[in-house]
Formats: structure tokens, C-alpha cells, sequence
């Protein structure tokens, strides 16, 4: 142990100037840490000669002490800069925080209303727990119809008068509508809708919806085609053309089934559309008369028609994705990917 190490060192630490508080705490690794210049040197005092221990013990203890000192000085220099009550270091730079990202089905969701906002048709909810008037029989079911059945539908008192359910489709609001107001009626209605079916990548016990709905006088299947036609335009582009097939629902005559040109192949065939060249995206008709008088209003007077998708499957042809468990998993690197469609 050399006495010219010591006198150096204490030079060193008082002429030491720091520019941040970090500097300091480096000072005090370099010097206090456990391997520092000072920890150093009272390991080496260990092997120091007996009668030197004395003097040597005395300049060390007065080394660590100015140490410490100047330590203590320099941090309370820094005082000021920090927040008192957080001790929070405000020369720090900021640390980056992620942006999170919309869901894919609000964006499909936001997306159709606002297509639909632009034709003039304003947005309503209702309920998710309904009774049986709106979800059924309002809607024209039969009391036998199978999907009043409880395999079909969550029921929460199946066995009361009027039983209370989940609803299994939208419609319910669109009902809720034609009882509260006069036609002109146009309404989107968007929402998740339950059904009781075992989840597989094409089916889920919830899922979501947007119906739509407009009465007035003189609305003809025409008006229906011409909507339908300008919103899978504006959803999938202009070169979209749509096929209707006949079809079938309690709430609707006559009713159809709406595909649209598989915009992968171009229609010629492929297997997302599995060789057809068309895609089903939705179910709709004319409001059968009975529907509008269960509400209210006079069928002899008014017309109406109405549609309705799942979003999740509108989403799937939008995006391409092959299951629909995507969709209620929440697993980051899935949602991440639609980060670019902010
Ligand atoms: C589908 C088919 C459809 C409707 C929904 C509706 C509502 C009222 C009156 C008449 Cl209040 N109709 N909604 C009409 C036709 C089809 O949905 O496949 N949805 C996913």
C-alpha cells in the first residue's frame, strides 16, 4: 500500500464534477461498489505491515469518509432537478410506451355503420338480454320453430310464462324501433348476438352483428339490391359484384341470400370460395307484412327491407382469417397485425 495511491485518489475525488445524477452514481460504484478503488484498498490493509496499520488505518478511514461526503454533496446538488415527493429523475429521457390497436371486429363494426351512415341510416341498440315478444314472436316465428328451441337459444327462466333470453339476433332492436317510432324508419344496428352451438373455427356460442332496416312508403326489393350492391362496393371495392339466392326467414317475403364475386380468384374459382367463384355475406328480403303490424305499423301503407351480417364472417373475407376463435382469444400477435389499419 503506497501513501501516493491514497493522496491521488482524495485529489481525484475532489475534483470530480458530475453532470447528472447518474454520474454520481457511477462515482460511487467506482469507488464504494465491491469492486471499487476504496473497497480495494481496505482489502490490502489486511496484508499491511502491523506497526504501519495505525497510520494507514486512519488516512483509509478519512478516505471513505471524504468519499462518502462528497457522494452525499453531489446528490443533494441534484435535489432540485428531482421531484421531491417521487424522487423522480426528470434528465432522464422518456421511456417509449406501445400503442394498443383497435379489435378487428370493432373496426369491421365501425367500418359498416359508417358505410350505412352515409346512405342515411342511424345507428340503434337495444338490450342483450331480451324477452321472447322481440326476439320471436314479433318476428313473425311460429310458437313450434326450432330455433325458440333451447338448443338454439340461451334461455335464463325457460321454464316461465315469458321466458327471459339472450337475444339471437339483432332484429330484437329493430323491433324495439318500429314500436317507438314512425316510418320513415332507417336503422343499422349493430351488437352481440348469443347462440347455443358448440365453438368450432366457423361457429361461436357469441358473436356480433349489424342488421339493418328501412320502412317507408313505396321501398321495393329494387331499393334493397341498389343498397346492398353500393355497400359491398365501398366494403370490398368497386369491382364487387352480387349474386341473391332464394331463401328463407320467418321475418321476411320474399327472402334472399346475398353472395358476393370471391375478390381472391376474381371468380373464377378458388379455394376460399371453393371453386364457386361467389361468397355468402349476408341474409335479407322484404319485412314480411305480419312483422310490421306485430309493431305497429300499417302494412297496407308502408314496405320496408332488412338485412343482416355477421361481422365476424365479414371480417374473416376482409382480412383472410381462418378462424373465428382468433377472434375472442385476445392473443396480442394476432391483434397486433392490425396495427397498420388504425
Ligand atoms: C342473416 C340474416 C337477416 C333480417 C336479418 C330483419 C329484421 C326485422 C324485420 C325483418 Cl325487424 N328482417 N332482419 C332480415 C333478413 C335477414 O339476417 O343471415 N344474418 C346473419
Amino acid at each position: 500500500m503506497d501513501r501516493k495511491d491514497i493522496d491521488n485518489l482524495l485529489d481525484k475525488i475532489e475534483q470530480f464534477r458530475a453532470e447528472k445524477l447518474q454520474d454520481v452514481e457511477e462515482l460511487r460504484v467506482k469507488l464504494l461498489g465491491k469492486k471499487g478503488e476504496i473497497t480495494r484498498l481496505f482489502e490490502e490493509f489486511r496484508s499491511v505491515a502491523p506497526e504501519m496499520k495505525r497510520e494507514f488505518g486512519k488516512v483509509l478511514n478519512e478516505l471513505k469518509t471524504k468519499a462518502a461526503e462528497k457522494i452525499e454533496s453531489l446528490r443533494e446538488s441534484f435535489e432540485d432537478i428531482l421531484d421531491t415527493d417521487t424522487k423522480t429523475d426528470f434528465t432522464k429521457p422518456g421511456d417509449a410506451f406501445e400503442l394498443g390497436t383497435r379489435h378487428p371486429i370493432s373496426l369491421v363494426r365501425e367500418e359498416i355503420l359508417d358505410i350505412f351512415g352515409r346512405f342515411g341510416f342511424a345507428v340503434a341498440e337495444g338490450p342483450e338480454i331480451e324477452d321472447d315478444w322481440h326476439v320471436f314472436s314479433a318476428l313473425n316465428f311460429p310458437p313450434e320453430h326450432p330455433a325458440r328451441d333451447m338448443q338454439d337459444t340461451f334461455f335464463i327462466n325457460p321454464a316461465g310464462d315469458d321466458p327471459i333470453l339472450l337475444r339471437t339476433h339483432t332484429s330484437s332492436v329493430q323491433v324495439r324501433t318500429m314500436e317507438r317510432q314512425k316510418p320513415p324508419i332507417r336503422v343499422v344496428c349493430p351488437g352481440r348476438v348469443f347462440r347455443n352451438e358448440a365453438i368450432s373455427a366457423r361457429a361461436h356460442c357469441i358473436f356480433h352483428q349489424v342488421e339493418g332496416l328501412y320502412i317507408d312508403e313505396g321501398v321495393s326489393f329494387a331499393d334493397l339490391k341498389q343498397a346492398i350492391l353500393l355497400f359491398v362496393q365501398e366494403m370490398f371495392g368497386p369491382q364487387t359484384q352480387i349474386r341473391m339466392r332464394p331463401s328463407y326467414f320467418p321475418f321476411t317475403e320474399p327472402s334472399t341470400e346475398v353472395d358476393i364475386s370471391c375478390n381472391i380468384c376474381g371468380g373464377k374459382g378458388c379455394n376460399i370460395c371453393k371453386g364457386t367463384g361467389w361468397l355468402e355475406i349476408m341474409g335479407a328480403g322484404m319485412v314480411d307484412p305480419n312483422v310490421l303490424e306485430a309493431s305497429g305499423i300499417d302494412s297496407t301503407k308502408y314496405t320496408g327491407f332488412a338485412f343482416g351480417m355477421g361481422i365476424e364472417r365479414i371480417a374473416m373475407l376482409k382480412w383472410m382469417v381462418n378462424d373465428l376463435r382468433h377472434y375472442f382469444e385476445n392473443d396480442a400477435r394476432f391483434l397486433k397485425e392490425f396495427r397498420s389499419v388504425l
